[in-house]
């Protein structure tokens, strides 16, 4: 079938929204680093709109750190991808017109030097996961004995990592005589640039302490909140967009309606004049903690007890009454813990985060936000569980999400189907639970892996008490059973 591409954008039928600008006169002000589908329904749209707004300085050289999959299903499509905006019935069609180039980093690391130290690049964004920064969970410093940031440490002549190309991309354009960029994080991390700037200052200072101070003293990386549920895509998404479009659509996004962009205000160059979906702000930190509690803490609980049930959506799990029962409640611990910024109403932010979880066509998979728990639990679920400690607070349903987590690493669902446990750590994981013969040492064997579970967690005996409680329960009677126990002893 004929490919979506400049040359078909004009048989598309007429309800798609196309670009309104001319494409040839766009330049790259923007390179971002793990151009998968949340930057393509995301960050993407957004510089999509500058663009449409008439400022054309905001196109985008987009690179994959690993696979040439984005630039095979992209290039053809010259960059063009079709937005798919749905909510129940609802449909939004839109093709996004903003990513000029896709470049393929371990082919071409000197193509994505050369972008990121042209002079046209003001800035750079980052959806690289939680692994992809090479950060311990937490302490966030470097993971010196990473063997690619081990390459990185030794040599910036084809870099290999994140940072590894964010360093050696300044100091080109220092060596020129040109300004940084600004570089924003927009992965779910806490303190997210922050964390990324010392990685980076970690990182320049070991080959050019000069480079170091220049980065420190120009450099800017703001801290920013990112929040749009973007499902990944399946086959049956680009056959049925195919059928209805008339052309094919390999690279095509799935998204909901929301879209929200908090950034810090601090740029150390030009920015667009940012419009619908983006809100700068002084103070990020707030923002980003709600999220990461409320919106993604519930998802990854969501994750593990439905995924353990076998089932495979978002919006099944909380079809259940018992899910939804729990969910409400983990977020009544969560939000105890919260300092939310005057402007965000919790109560109606919990039931517009329901409804987003219920929308049944995005068909966003248990599976897939299970996947990288090692690097997630300590942001989503961990450092709440301290919080309430330290309160003297309860945390029972907090806990039954992480003993979810702990029975997940066991591969096989309530209904015996084996599954991949997708994880940096899990092999990691699966050592230390192979000794272990009880729910009592399963979860003393986890507790002592200081690579996700901070040291004072470890040590707290009612924390201790609610997983061995919760994950025998999980084991013996399935997660439904964990579900409805739950409920029925409030
Ligand atoms: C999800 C997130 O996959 C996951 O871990 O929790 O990707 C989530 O959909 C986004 O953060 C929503 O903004």
């Amino acid at each position: 079938m004929t490919r979506l591409s400049s040359a078909t954008l004009n048989i598309l039928p007429e309800y798609v929204i196309r670009p309104a600008y001319d494409r040839a006169a766009v330049r790259c002000g923007v390179v971002h680093l793990g151009i998968g589908a949340f930057h393509r329904a995301h960050q993407a749209v957004i510089f999509d709109d500058a663009l449409n707004a008439g400022d054309l300085r905001w196109g985008i050289v987009g690179a994959s750190l690993r696979s040439p999959q984005v630039r095979d299903q992209m290039t053809p499509q010259d960059g063009l991808y079709t937005l798919s905006v749905r909510d129940g019935e609802t449909v939004q069609r839109r093709i996004i017109g903003a990513v000029g180039r896709v470049i393929v980093a371990p082919e071409g690391p000197r193509a994505l030097l050369a972008a990121l130290a042209s002079p046209d690049t003001h800035i750079v964004t980052l959806t690289v996961t939680e692994k992809g920064y090479k950060l311990d969970p937490v302490t966030g410093a470097l993971i010196e004995d990473d063997p690619q940031l081990a390459a990185d440490l030794i040599s910036l002549e084809s870099p290999e990592t994140a940072p590894g190309f964010l360093v050696a991309a300044l100091g080109q354009r220092r060596a020129r005589g040109l300004p940084p960029f600004t570089v924003i994080s927009c992965d779910n991390l806490p303190h997210n640039g922050r964390r990324l700037r010392r990685a980076v200052l970690a990182l320049a200072a070991r080959h050019d302490p000069d480079l170091a101070r220049w980065i420190e003293a120009e450099g800017a990386f703001p801290e920013t909140m990112v929040d749009r549920i973007v499902p990944a895509t399946t086959a049956d998404d680009i056959a049925a967009l195919a059928e209805e479009l008339g052309v094919e659509d390999q690279a095509m996004v799935k998204t909901e309606p929301f879209i929200q962009w908090v950034i810090e205000d601090h740029f150390c160059g030009p920015r667009p004049d940012f419009g619908a979906g983006v809100q700068l702000t002084a103070a990020v930190a707030p923002w980003e903690e709600a999220k990461l509690r409320l919106l993604n803490g519930a998802h990854s609980a969501i994750a593990y007890l439905g995924g353990l049930a076998g089932i495979g959506h978002v919006h099944e799990v909380l079809a259940r009454s018992e899910a939804r029962a729990f969910v409400e409640a983990l977020w009544d611990e969560a939000q105890a813990t919260l300092s939310p910024p005057p402007e965000l109403d919790v109560a109606a932010y919990r039931r517009d985060l329901m409804a987003r979880f219920d929308n049944p066509a995005l068909r966003h998979s248990t599976r897939q936000i299970a996947m990288d728990g090692s690097q997630k639990l300590p942001q989503r679920l961990l450092a709440t569980i301290a919080a309430r400690l330290e309160a003297e607070q309860g945390i029972r349903a907090l806990s039954l999400a992480v003993a979810g987590w702990i029975r997940w690493q066991a591969g096989r669902d309530d209904l015996g189907n084996a599954y991949h446990v997708d994880d940096p750590l899990a092999a990691a994981m699966a050592t230390r639970l192979a000794k272990a013969e009880t729910p009592e040492q399963r979860v003393q064997a986890m507790l002592g892996f200081d690579a996700v579970i901070p040291a004072p967690l470890a040590a707290d005996d009612n924390f201790r008490a609610e997983l061995t409680n919760w994950l025998a329960i999980l084991e013996t009677q399935g997660a439904l059973a964990a579900l409805a126990h739950f409920h029925g002893e409030r």
